[in-house]
């Protein structure tokens, strides 16, 4: 199967490049209409995929399925929704792909002179807080001039590529000596600020050092400029001021909890434990005095809040995503666990906060899991490097939210009658916890469809159709 996806309707051509589109128009609104600066949000989702079935698919619990959203993708490394749902891919290789409409598309959104040997390349991507109105794009990746050493860069979208000669260079990090241990995972907090992982290159001193900017979290201005709140702003010097969190030796991946802002940074042990860390500003993870857990307990650095060890089955924490959708799908359980992976292991787990930090299996036989990401709808997509693949994992029981929607001056939806099961729900932010109420309001059947249209010119009001 050419990008093995064939069996999944496309959609229709549209600007709001909706993931997870059923081939028909369910919603059809005035958010066109809106000022981009508005940032309109036109997000689907629905049951109808017929996803192919793969053996590289992984095994999950009862009640959930694993299907196939996209193949054909080279030595992936991570992977981020844009906000208007699409879904981009870093390769290893310098490319940067985009996943619109269930389909790869072939044209590359970018792509970066990079060195991808060993563990360096293009490894991560953002998007920032204003990318509707902005169009900025952040991508880690390892350069090669004037000496080898990673760099986070800002490019401008257009469409579905980039603004020609867009690149700008707003941090470039010490020069590598090992090919290993390059962290490269970036991601805006609650703060709008940019966090960058950083490995420590081969060279453990380097984590605990804060005249480098090795084995760290990092925290920027979207500008590059370096926040004078930063915790070790007035101890460090020049841009290690940058410096958020230290003590890590090869985070390769963090996620930030939607709501919460909350941090847990995935730190790839060495020989024995993989660790799930806690964010928090100025905090010492430990490395190298410590793997997982200080024993004796050393009040100088952080634990990690859980740790599994090589013998457990893995051995290279990769992939954390919070569940905190716009639409949860799940079942309630699971809403606000922290889902991580692991490459070699083949599995992913979640841990639930809410519960003494538990943790449980969720899938296994994954092909090399290097990225967990939750989608708005409220799926679980990962990021299978072993076969090239995006995959999601979703419930097959759940009541499917079929769409949501930002409130403009006037917003029509419709959707398939019989309207028997629907409901109409609003909320005043977007979350995927409580928040929603129903919607009274006259659905009117026309020519086989329901619609209801809302007239107001309230913007900060969202809407959702359910079943
Ligand atoms: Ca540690």
């Amino acid at each position: 199967m050419k990008n093995g996806n064939q069996s999944i309707p496309l959609p229709p051509p549209n600007e709001g490049s909706t993931f997870g589109w059923s081939g028909q128009r369910f919603w059809d609104n005035s958010l066109r209409g809106l000022k981009p600066g508005r940032g309109w949000i036109l997000l689907t989702a629905f049951l109808t995929w017929s996803g192919c079935a793969s053996i590289s698919g992984a095994t999950v619990p009862g009640g959930f399925r694993d299907f196939l959203v996209a193949g054909g993708v080279s030595a992936p490394t991570s992977m981020e929704f844009a906000p208007d749902g699409r879904l981009f891919i870093c390769q290893q290789n310098g490319q940067l792909r985009v996943v619109k409409n269930m389909g790869l598309l072939s044209t590359p959104f970018l792509s970066v002179t990079t060195d991808s040997s060993n563990e360096r390349g293009l490894l991560g991507v953002a998007f920032d807080p204003g990318f509707a109105t902005n169009r900025f794009v952040y991508v880690y990746y390892t350069a090669t001039t004037p000496a080898i050493h990673n760099r986070v860069s800002r490019f401008t979208a257009n469409g579905d590529v980039t603004v020609a000669g867009s690149e700008l260079a707003i941090a470039d990090l010490n020069n590598l000596s090992a090919g290993n241990h390059n962290g490269g995972a970036i991601h805006f907090g609650r703060d709008e600020k940019l966090y960058i992982a950083t490995g420590e290159n081969g060279v453990s001193s380097n984590a605990q050092s804060l005249a480098n900017r090795l084995g760290k979290i990092l925290r920027i201005n979207s500008d590059g400029s370096i926040p004078t709140d930063n915790p070790f702003y007035s101890t460090a010097t020049g841009l290690n001021r940058s410096i958020w969190a230290r003590g890590l030796r090869n985070p390769y991946t963090f996620a930030i909890q939607p709501g919460t802002g909350r941090m847990f940074i995935n730190d790839v042990g060495e020989d024995t434990w993989e660790e799930i860390n806690e964010g928090v500003a100025g905090a010492n993870y430990g490395w190298p005095n410590c793997e997982g857990r200080c024993l004796p307990a050393n009040p100088a650095f952080r634990d990690p809040i859980h740790q599994y060890s090589h013998g457990s089955g893995g051995c290279d924490i990769t992939g954390g995503a919070f569940y905190n959708p716009m639409a949860a799908q799940f079942p309630a359980v699971y809403r606000g666990n922290y889902f991580f992976a692991d490459a070699c292991g083949g599995f992913i787990r979640r841990l639930d906060p809410s519960n003494g930090n538990a943790v449980s299996n969720f899938a296994s036989s994954v092909s090399g899991p290097v990225d967990l990401k939750v989608g708005a709808e409220g799926r679980l997509y990962y990021l299978a490097r072993g076969s090239g693949e995006v995959r999601a994992i979703e419930y097959t029981n759940a009541p499917p939210a079929l769409g949501i929607t930002r409130q403009g001056s006037s917003v029509t939806i419709l959707w398939p009658a019989p309207s028997a099961g629907y409901g109409l729900q609003s909320a005043s932010a977007l979350s995927g916890g409580p928040g929603w109420s129903p919607v009274a309001s006259p659905m009117v059947v026309t020519n086989g469809q329901n619609r209801v249209t809302m007239t107001s010119s309230n913007t900060s009001r969202f809407f959702r159709l359910v079943k």
